[in-house]
């Protein structure tokens, strides 16, 4: 048996035991109270799902099974002369709670590469979509596309799947999955925006080198690949596409079928697409003025987007009530890598005044840039096109989504089914009250 099967086998034991005397001696113990504004406010706020594979500290930010992010890039094995991480390493975390070493970290790279090669008729599936198709479309296309090859599935047709081992097929489907993801979205990237001039994989590399050699992007690309995949990689279980991926997945569907699903979820403009907000945001300032804002340009700038009613994108956050470690991380990548770039540049001068206004003109809680306000800088720096940024935010949120459904089927989760009230009820809850 693989080493990181055993080493979950273990684990999965003694999770069970921690759920079940939960539920038996302490099902009833209340932790929270909804309100009416909490119903109507996208659950903001209320405490309803169970994760251990991250946690969103509001003050702290991120941390991974425990890890902050610094911890992470500091802890994690990392590829010779790399600065960053292997992303296999990320998972074996994300996946066991543990810290892999070399060798165990190395018995993740393996299987991984043994198991990336994508089925050719994938391949056809895409050739054959419209090129006006949106790539992040197209990498969902593609993943609902090998559902047939779900091990879990077939089992289920086959009567073989038991509340206590369906974990194990969902395991044989997260360790098929995974490692084709970053293989698809570098041919989409060709095949889009590279005049189908493919690049075939290199097998000496990992999740990210490879990645980064298939889109052919030079160093430290790589390197910006494994750290943003990592980065990205999970937010807790109740931003949109974790939650889809996790509410798919507790009607029992495969990993094909939730992880397609998740994708779809990303794409919005108040998530995933976010980062491509930002960028344009930047970009008009950069065109409009033609050089680096003077204080004054910049602050005239934030109040004609919020007089125009909108949002300034890249910043605030949900549940963030503190600087982002995700958007400092990768400030510092930039202060090293990208310091002539007039776009980093501009980041850097409106991470010193924006904040300000929105703190002072805005009922803002979190005023302080996320993580979307610097990555679509970077990506556009390597040359990505913006609508391509879902795609990587996707490689990065298959790590942690197929992490926690391996896990909601371990500790036997059962189907997610939340209660709907209609207004005519609130109302009558609040006349109740008075
Ligand atoms: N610019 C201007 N006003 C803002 C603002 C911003 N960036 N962020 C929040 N506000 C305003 C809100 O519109 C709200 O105003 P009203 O009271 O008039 O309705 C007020 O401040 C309070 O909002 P909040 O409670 O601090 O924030 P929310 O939980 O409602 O929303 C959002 C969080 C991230 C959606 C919000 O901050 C926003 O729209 N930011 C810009 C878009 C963005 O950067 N999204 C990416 C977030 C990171 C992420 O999850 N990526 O996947």
């Amino acid at each position: 048996m693989l080493g990181i099967k055993e080493k979950l086998k273990e684990k999965v034991e003694i999770q069970r035991e921690e759920v079940t005397k939960l539920l038996k001696n302490y099902g009833d113990v209340k932790i929270g109270d909804i309100t009416i504004a909490q119903v109507i406010g996208g659950m903001r706020g209320l405490k309803v799902l169970v994760t251990d594979i991250s946690y969103l500290d509001p003050f702290e930010g991120i941390r991974y099974r425990g890890y902050t992010v610094d911890e992470v890039l500091e802890k994690l094995p990392k590829p010779k002369g790399a600065e960053m991480p292997y992303d296999e390493a990320q998972f074996y975390l994300l996946m066991t709670g543990d810290i892999p070493t070399e060798e165990e970290v190395r018995e993740v790279i393996d299987i991984f590469k043994e198991k990336r090669k994508v089925p050719n008729y994938v391949y056809r599936v895409l050739d054959s979509m419209p090129r006006e198709a949106r790539p992040d479309v197209m990498l969902a296309v593609a993943v609902g596309t090998m559902q047939q090859e779900s091990v879990f599935a077939k089992a289920y047709a086959e009567n073989k799947i038991t509340k206590q081992n369906a974990w194990e097929y969902m395991f044989e489907d997260v360790l098929n999955l995974l490692p084709k993801i970053p293989m698809i979205a570098a041919y989409i990237y060709r095949l889009k925006y590279k005049n189908n001039e493919q690049i075939p994989q290199n097998p000496d590399l990992d999740f990210g080198g490879n990645f980064a050699y298939m889109m052919g992007i030079d160093k430290p690309y790589d390197d910006f690949s494994r750290l943003y995949f990592i980065l990205l990689s999970d937010h807790e279980s109740g931003n949109v596409s974790a939650h889809t991926t996790h509410l798919v997945a507790s009607a029992w569907a495969d990993a094909y079928y939730s992880l397609a699903a998740g994708i779809n979820g990303l794409s919005g403009p108040l998530h995933g697409g976010a980062t491509q907000e930002a960028l344009k945001w930047f970009q008009e300032l950069l065109k409009k003025l033609n050089k680096i804002p003077t204080k004054q340009e910049l602050e005239q700038f934030c109040w004609d987007t919020l007089n125009a009613g909108q949002v300034i994108p890249g910043y605030g956050h949900a549940v963030l009530r503190n600087k982002d470690p995700r958007f400092e991380t990768q400030l510092k990548f930039g202060e090293q890598y990208l310091a002539n770039d007039n776009l980093f540049k501009l980041v850097i001068v409106a991470y010193k005044i924006v904040p300000n206004i929105l703190k002072h003109y805005t009922s803002i809680k979190n005023p302080w840039p996320n993580v979307d306000n610097i990555s679509g800088t970077i990506h556009s720096h390597y040359g990505i096109p913006e609508d391509f940024f879902s795609v990587l935010f996707d490689i990065s949120i298959a790590i942690g989504s197929l992490s926690n459904i391996l896990w909601d089927r371990a500790l036997e989760y059962p189907i997610g089914r939340p209660r709907s009230v209609t207004i005519d009820q609130l109302s009558k809850f609040v006349t109740n009250k008075i």
